[in-house]
Formats: C-alpha cells, sequence, structure tokens
C-alpha cells in the first residue's frame, strides 16, 4: 500500500468553503447529491486538475455550474474523481450524485445502518464512502445538509450545527434541512435517522445563551441516559470554568448506537456513541462503565474546541485533538472524583497499553512521521502518552502560565486546522522557554529509561543522585537524541516529611522538579543531615521507566509515608512486582516460592488503613497483572510460571490476613439506594478486591457465590461473577452464577458483553474452547465490534495463559476470527491483532507459534490494507 509522509504535506489547490448535501434516505438506496463550491486557492493563477477522494462510491451525475460534464473531461472511479480541466476562474459549483447502499455497510464507516438507524462515521477518512470530495483536515467547510426519509421510518433527522427547518412531502416523505455555521472539516460531518427515544434538558452558557441537549437511545432505555446527561452538564460546566471554553451552537445532541467501531464520535453539534457509552443505571453498569462514560462524554464534549474549532492540519497531528482532549478529560475526572486514584488508575492504564506498543514493534512517536492505514494510528501512543506529554509542559511552565498558554492557543488558532509546531509555538511565547528539546516527546518512540543511584554523606550533607538516561532503539529510529525529562522528587525523611535542603547543583531543580536533559546528571544537594528515602517521578511526572536500586526497606517505608499518594501507590506496587517475579523464578526453578511476611503484613495494614480511601486501598490490593509483570520480566516469557506465582502471592496475602479482610469485607457491606459516585465505587471495590483474596480460601466459592446471590448492582454481581469463574472454574457455584446470569439478561447485549469477557479471561488452557464455543452462543454476534471485543479481544489481550497456550491452539483460534472479522469490518480486526505486538518476548515455542499464526494471516490473498499493515510491521 501507499505510504503518507509528514513532510510530503502540501496545501491542496483547491478550497471547499460551502458544502450542501441533499441526502434521499434509503436503506438498500440512498440518493446524495453534493453542491460543492469550489475555489482555487489564492496564490494558485493557473488552472490545474482537480482530483477528490473517493471510496467505493458508485456516481449517478455530475455537474459543473449546473451543466453535465463531458465525458472526455472527468474520470470517476470508485476511489477518485478527476477533473481535467476545471472553469478557468477557479470559482465553481459542482455537483455529484451518488449512490449508496447503507444496509450493505458493514465496515461501519461512511453512512451505515445500526438497529435500523442510518448513521455516519466520517473519522478518519468515511466522507468519502458518501460522496467525493477533498477529504483532509485542512479543508474546512460550512454544511447545509437536506434529509428526506419515510416519516415511519426515520421521524427524527439529525445533522450538525443547528436546525433550520423541516416538514411534511408526498407519499409518507418528510424532511429536515440543518445547518452548521462553523466551518470544519469532513471527518465532523454527522447524520442520523431513525426513530429512537430521547431525553432533553437545557444548559445555560457563562455568558447566557441558551444550549437544548438531547441524548438520544432505543426506544425503552430513556432511563438509562440519565447519568451521560448529568455528564453532559457537569463538562459544560467544567469546561467553562476550567479553561474558559462555551458552547457555541443552540443544540448540542448525543445518539447512542449499538453497532460502532470507536467508543464515540465527536461531530460538530452531533456527538454519536457506542452506545456502551451512553447507556448506564445500576442493574446494568458497573461502577467503571459508569466513570467510563463520564470520561467519554466529557472527553467528545471537550473535542469542541479542541478538535473542532481547532483542527489538525493532516492526520499526522492526530495528537494535537486526541493526546490535549483526553489530558483535559483526565483533568475532569479528576476532578469530579479523586485526584490520586485517578492519576494511579492513568498510569495503571498507559503502562498497560502504551508501554507495550512503544515497547513493540508497532512503536511509533506521538505525531508519527508515516502510515500506511491512519486507522491503526488511533493508538495508546497517539491517546494517552499524548495526555502525558501536555501534562509535562504543565509540569515544567507551572500551571498559571500553562493555562495562559491554552488561552492563547484557542484565540491564536481559532478556526485553524493546526500543527503540533502551533502548540508548542504559544507555551514558548507565554513563557519565554525554549521548548525544542522538550518537543522529541512528540517526535521520539520509545519509553526513556532513566537509571539512577544514590549517595548520601553525612560528614558533609550532601545527598547525590546520579541519573542517567537512555531511550532504547524502536523501529526506524535506532539512534535517539537526548530528552527533556521533568522528574518530580521528594527527600523523604524518617519522620515522613519531606525534608528542606540547601541547595542544589547539577541539573536545574525547580519546583521539586529535576529537570533532565543531558545523558548523565550527578545532583548534589546541601544541608541534608540524615539519609533521605528518595521519592522519585512523584505523581508519574515523565512517562518513562526508572531502574533504581533502593532498600526493600526503603520501598516499604514509601509506601507507608510517602506525600504524594502516587508514589505511595508505586512503592507498594513494585514490592508486589518483585514479590511475583521471584516467585516466578522459582517455580521456573522448580521451587516453591515463599513471600516475606513484611509485605504481607504491610498489605494487611494497608486494607485497614482509613488514613486511605477505599479506592486507594482497592488499587494498592490490586495485584499488578500478568502482562504487567511479563513488561517488567521483558523476554524469554512464560505466561504460566507469571500466573503461578502471582497466584501463589495472592494465596500467601490471603492467608497471612484472613481475619482482616473477612471482617472488613463484612464492614464495608453498603445499604440503603445505589449511588455512582466516586466514594461508594471506592467502597465497592474494595468489597470485592478482598471478596477476590477470600475465594482463595476455604469455602471461598460458597461466600463468591453467596456475594453474587445477594449483589444489588451490578458492580457486586459481576464481580462475584468473575471471581467464581476465574477462581472456581467448573464447580457447581460457578455453572449456577453463569447460567443466572445468562439468564437474567440474555436480552441486553451490553451486559451479555461482561459474560462473554469474564468467560474469555477465565485463566487456563481451557479457555480456547470456552471461547470458541461461545462464539456459537445467540447473544454473540460476529459482525457487532462490542461482542467481538469482548469475546475475542477479551481472550486476546486479557487472558495470558488462556491466548499463549503452550501448544499454539489459542493463536490457530484467534487468526481464524481475525481473518473472519476481517472480511465484514478490517478496522476492528487490525485492531484485535495487536495482541499479537509482543510476541518477541514469548520463550521460543511460544515465539514459534506466534510467528506462525502471524505469517498464516500475512499469506492470505487479499488482505485489507488495516490488517497489512498491523501484521507486517509486528513481523517486521
Ligand atoms: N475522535 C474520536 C475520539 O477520540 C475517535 N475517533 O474522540
Ligand atoms: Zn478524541
Amino acid at each position: 500500500g501507499q505510504v503518507f509522509r509528514l513532510e510530503d504535506y502540501r496545501p491542496s489547490d483547491y478550497l471547499i468553503p460551502r458544502t450542501e448535501l441533499d441526502f434521499r434516505l434509503g436503506e438498500d438506496s440512498t440518493r446524495v447529491v453534493a453542491r460543492l463550491t469550489i475555489e482555487r486557492r489564492a496564490g494558485i493563477d493557473k488552472p490545474v486538475q482537480l482530483e477528490l477522494d473517493g471510496d467505493g462510491l458508485t456516481m449517478r451525475r455530475i455537474e459543473i455550474d449546473g451543466e453535465a460534464v463531458d465525458a472526455a473531461d472527468f474520470d470517476a472511479t470508485p476511489d477518485r474523481l478527476v477533473i481535467y480541466n476545471p472553469p478557468a476562474s477557479g470559482r465553481f459549483t459542482l455537483l455529484i450524485e451518488t449512490e449508496l447502499a447503507p444496509s450493505r455497510n458493514e465496515a461501519l464507516m461512511g453512512l451505515y445502518r445500526s438497529s435500523n438507524v442510518y448513521c455516519t462515521q466520517c473519522e478518519a477518512e468515511g466522507f468519502r464512502r458518501i460522496t467525493y470530495f477533498l477529504d483532509r483536515p485542512d479543508i474546512l467547510s460550512v454544511y447545509t445538509v437536506r434529509m428526506e426519509a419515510q416519516r415511519t421510518e426515520a421521524p427524527l433527522l439529525l445533522s450538525n450545527g443547528n436546525p433550520v427547518e423541516h416538514g411534511d412531502l408526498e407519499d409518507g416523505w418528510h424532511y429536515a434541512v440543518w445547518h452548521d455555521p462553523f466551518p470544519k472539516p469532513s471527518y465532523l460531518f454527522a447524520l442520523v435517522a431513525g426513530d429512537l427515544g430521547c431525553i432533553k434538558d437545557r444548559f445555560v452558557t457563562a455568558s447566557g445563551k441558551q444550549v437544548e441537549l438531547g441524548i438520544y437511545v432505543e426506544h425503552g432505555k430513556e432511563n438509562q441516559a440519565g447519568y451521560a446527561m448529568d455528564a453532559l452538564r457537569r463538562s459544560m460546566t467544567w469546561d467553562e470554568e476550567v479553561f474558559g471554553c462555551e458552547y457555541d451552537l443552540d443544540v448540542f445532541n448525543i445518539v447512542a448506537v449499538s453497532d460502532f467501531n470507536m467508543g464515540a464520535m465527536e461531530n460538530k453539534g452531533l456527538n454519536i456513541f457506542n452506545d456502551k457509552y451512553v447507556l448506564a443505571d445500576e442493574e446494568t453498569a458497573t461502577d467503571i462503565d459508569f466513570a467510563n462514560i463520564e470520561a467519554i462524554i466529557a472527553h467528545e464534549y471537550f473535542h469542541n474546541w479542541t478538535g473542532n474549532r481547532i483542527t489538525c492540519r493532516d492526520w499526522f497531528q492526530l495528537c494535537l485533538k486526541e493526546g490535549l482532549t483526553v489530558f483535559r478529560d483526565h483533568e475532569f475526572s479528576a476532578d469530579q472524583r479523586s485526584r490520586p486514584v485517578k492519576r494511579i488508575a492513568e498510569v495503571r492504564t498507559l503502562r498497560a497499553h502504551q508501554f507495550p506498543e512503544d515497547q513493540g514493534p508497532l512503536a511509533h512517536p506521538v505525531r508519527p512521521r508515516r502510515y500506511r492505514e491512519i486507522n491503526n494510528f488511533y493508538t495508546p501512543t497517539v491517546y494517552e502518552k499524548g495526555s502525558e506529554v501536555v501534562r509535562m509542559i504543565r509540569t515544567i511552565l507551572g500551571a498559571e502560565t500553562f493555562r495562559r498558554g491554552m488561552d492563547l492557543y484557542l484565540e491564536r488558532h481559532d478556526g485553524d486546522a493546526a500543527t503540533i509546531e502551533d502548540f508548542l509555538q504559544v507555551f514558548e511565547d507565554v513563557s519565554g522557554r525554549d521548548l525544542s528539546q522538550f518537543a522529541l516527546w512528540y517526535h521520539q518512540a520509545g519509553t526513556p529509561n532513566l537509571s539512577v543511584t544514590t549517595r548520601h554523606n553525612a560528614a558533609t550533607a550532601e545527598f547525590t543522585i546520579e541519573v542517567e538516561q537512555s531511550v532504547p532503539p524502536t523501529p526506524s529510529e535506532s539512534r535517539k537524541r537526548l530528552m527533556h525529562i521533568p522528574l518530580a522528587f521528594g527527600l523523604v525523611g524518617s519522620d515522613g516529611k519531606d525534608m528542606a535542603y540547601g541547595g542544589a547543583e547539577g541539573a536545574t531543580v525547580e519546583y521539586g522538579v529535576i529537570h533532565v536533559r543531558k545523558r548523565k546528571h550527578v545532583v548534589t544537594f546541601s544541608g541534608v543531615t540524615e539519609r533521605p528515602v528518595l521519592s522519585l517521578n512523584r505523581g508519574f511526572s515523565a512517562p518513562i521507566t526508572l531502574s533504581i536500586e533502593q532498600r526493600p526497606e526503603d520501598q516499604i517505608f514509601l509506601a507507608s509515608h510517602d506525600s504524594d499518594a502516587f508514589s505511595r501507590w508505586q512503592a507498594f506496587n513494585t514490592l508486589l512486582t518483585d514479590a511475583i517475579i521471584a516467585a516466578f523464578r522459582n517455580f521456573l526453578g522448580g521451587k516453591q516460592p515463599k513471600f516475606g511476611a513484611e509485605l504481607t503484613g504491610l498489605a494487611g495494614r494497608i486494607a485497614v488503613d482509613d488514613t486511605l480511601e477505599h479506592a486507594f486501598r482497592a488499587l494498592a490490593l490490586a495485584l499488578p497483572g500478568e502482562a504487567d509483570i511479563a513488561r517488567e520480566i521483558g523476554k524469554n516469557i512464560d505466561p504460566d510460571a507469571i500466573f503461578a506465582g502471582r497466584e501463589a502471592l495472592a494465596r500467601s496475602i490471603a492467608e497471612a490476613n484472613a481475619g482482616v479482610f473477612s471482617q472488613l469485607y463484612d464492614e464495608l457491606l453498603m445499604s440503603g439506594p445505589f449511588s455512582p459516585d466516586a466514594a461508594s465505587a471506592g467502597r465497592r471495590a474494595l468489597r470485592n478486591t478482598l471478596l477476590d483474596y477470600l475465594a482463595i480460601l476455604p469455602d471461598g466459592a460458597k461466600r463468591a457465590s453467596a456475594h453474587f446471590a445477594s449483589a444489588t448492582n451490578m458492580t457486586d454481581r459481576a464481580a462475584a461473577l468473575a471471581v467464581l469463574a476465574h477462581r472456581h472454574a467448573g464447580s457447581a457455584e460457578a455453572k449456577a452464577a453463569l447460567a443466572e446470569f445468562d439468564k437474567r439478561y440474555r436480552g441486553d447485549p451490553l451486559v451479555m458483553d461482561k459474560w462473554f469477557m469474564i468467560q474469555a479471561t477465565a485463566p487456563g488452557a481451557g479457555a480456547v474452547d470456552a471461547v470458541r464455543a461461545l462464539t456459537e452462543h445467540p447473544a454473540f454476534s460476529i459482525a457487532n465490534p462490542n461482542r467481538v471485543r469482548s469475546l475475542i479481544g477479551g481472550f486476546a489481550s486479557a487472558n495470558q495463559t488462556g491466548f499463549h497456550r503452550a501448544d499454539g491452539a489459542g493463536y490457530t483460534f484467534f487468526t481464524e476470527t481475525v481473518l473472519t472479522v476481517e472480511k465484514r469490518n478490517p478496522q476492528v480486526a487490525a485492531r484485535l491483532a495487536t495482541a499479537l505486538r509482543s510476541w518477541r518476548s514469548l520463550e521460543p515455542k511460544r515465539q514459534a507459534k506466534a510467528r506462525d499464526a502471524l505469517l498464516a494471516i500475512q499469506a492470505k490473498e487479499g488482505l485489507s490494507a488495516d490488517l497489512r499493515d498491523i501484521i507486517e510491521r509486528t513481523l517486521a
């Protein structure tokens, strides 16, 4: 396939200042008439041919300024329309009529049908599946959209912007017209037509503008949309207060659809959501679902400024809108919930998804320089690491200067299709700082490592930290440049408080941050009379790995006393990780592992420490995942030995704390009405974490079964089901609970996703056959992305022992399934296939089997560009 390169960017010869679209909607045949006002770009004085993008289009008519175009003057293929001799004036109206078949669109890009609703998805390049266009984000156009449909089939007709008019037509048809006054790129176009239920609300902006809010869902699900509406209102208020961003249209609509490739889409004034991120009540959604809904509603809403009002010049700049908007939604959730707990959760996600990407064959810079298929760059690196980079800018500049930079960005670039250089420039302008070295965070792939040693000299009262940076090589970047790494730190004294120091030499140290810029710094702090315990990378100030020799007693001290909650969690997590790795090595050497009483005792103390939030304690007690351990070990991975090591530690913690855990478990039971607020969710999280430990002990299945039976909400019910299915697989209790859950929720696909996922992630060799059998379950559908991600995605990315079964059966099943999914939906298939990205870290036998599986996919004829790109980069 073709490779697109950042350095090849050039502005388009033509602009499209106005776009009028007329849809006559039919499920097997939809007619689209596009009237495009086309202008040659200023400065281009000679006529040049006009080339528009298409993707699988059927053209029915073409006119320029009202006249049919001569067959010799254009060439239309499904994927391209060329007009050889556009009018010499350089300004004209181009009319194009295309015919689409929404009911046959299974790729879910462009115009398609989901549960009898017409909907669209245009990011990144779906608009070209609707009409020929300059389908690139720097072509900003003012859209007017007219839709016609049969009133019974589609009483609701929505598009971007504000409603203009609507009315009846003959034969039971009707129409509506929408106009969006804000010029926008084609990827933000959207249309929804169908028969949906809705809840409405109103919002008055800071300057007094009235906005009508609507959330549209399947009939009968209106009462599951209230939380999303509440989250939307809170997002609107927060963005005004924290970033000064006000909403700008008369209406803001959200539509939930059940077939959606992504989480949600920020189309101007008409967000379209995967229903998983809208619908929630206590009976069907877990606390994690509620938190995700809040975050994604906020994310898409925040795009209105960071993404829509200021968009991207080209797709290489994707992180300009995504990294920044993720940062904004993280801050929102931190303000709405608990800041330290949110931060820990973010870092866990970053490490679980972005680190393996950055450390494997799919590594790419936050701003990539080349791509073959842009759909494959909606990645944890662009989103999550992109957010971390924005966070570091704030750390370096301080919150106030950062806000001034954001104000300048929003003012200077409103209406622009901007670049990362534009973004960095505003922060240089407001701070007077040089961010050119810092900019490497956008340009250079790979997770930097800092290797750290310390020494204390009591005689001179000096404490010295030696820091050495390295960035491991990544594909096509073997030589790395030195980065600017802001490293937040504290010197913790024996009383648990941060020690004051006289001065620091060897690096710039300001506001509790060491600025690492050179290969090596020897930073000496004076006036440090007692040996401090070093707390480093507080709050995860930089997305790096640390190699630091720290005594276990220092880690235990930090886990108990660090004033930075994140570092406290980190210290305990490091202790747990080290213990599991030691156990893993024991198992490989044929020995039984042993765990120190300090560690298991500390687990008990954290559990009952009332100075800590429940949610924090739950996160601390959750053992590092098998994949996290594998990443720490790095190579020659045997997932079965990791599993055994992790289980041994879980058992040891459970046995050492049986009494404490059991008593606390009882105390945490809540009565009264359900509330999804963070404090209640934290309490449930801790209780369910304790259940997971207690289920290892005698009568564990009984206890989990009782928990399942007495649950009054989905959080507790799903947690108990997972404990039964994972710790007591095949037991009478597990079978009964699985059957009951299936019976009760068979008709609710989103709830059944949990049931699929829980079984897909049940550890052990049996998972392959279980998952294969579940593909035949009536609630499963290979055409629905949510079902596929739960069952197949859950198995491949969250079941280390099942997927990486030693005989390769997991890979064989996976390969077949990915190819089946690919026939309908290449985008979802390509995303699934990234589950194999860490194959080179496996032990040799599994590695060979994984490679065979990848080669088998690669050998297929007619592979989609999406899947081929992932497979070839993974194998390279
Ligand atoms: N732009 C969407 C989002 O991240 C994904 N396509 O919000
Ligand atoms: Zn986004």
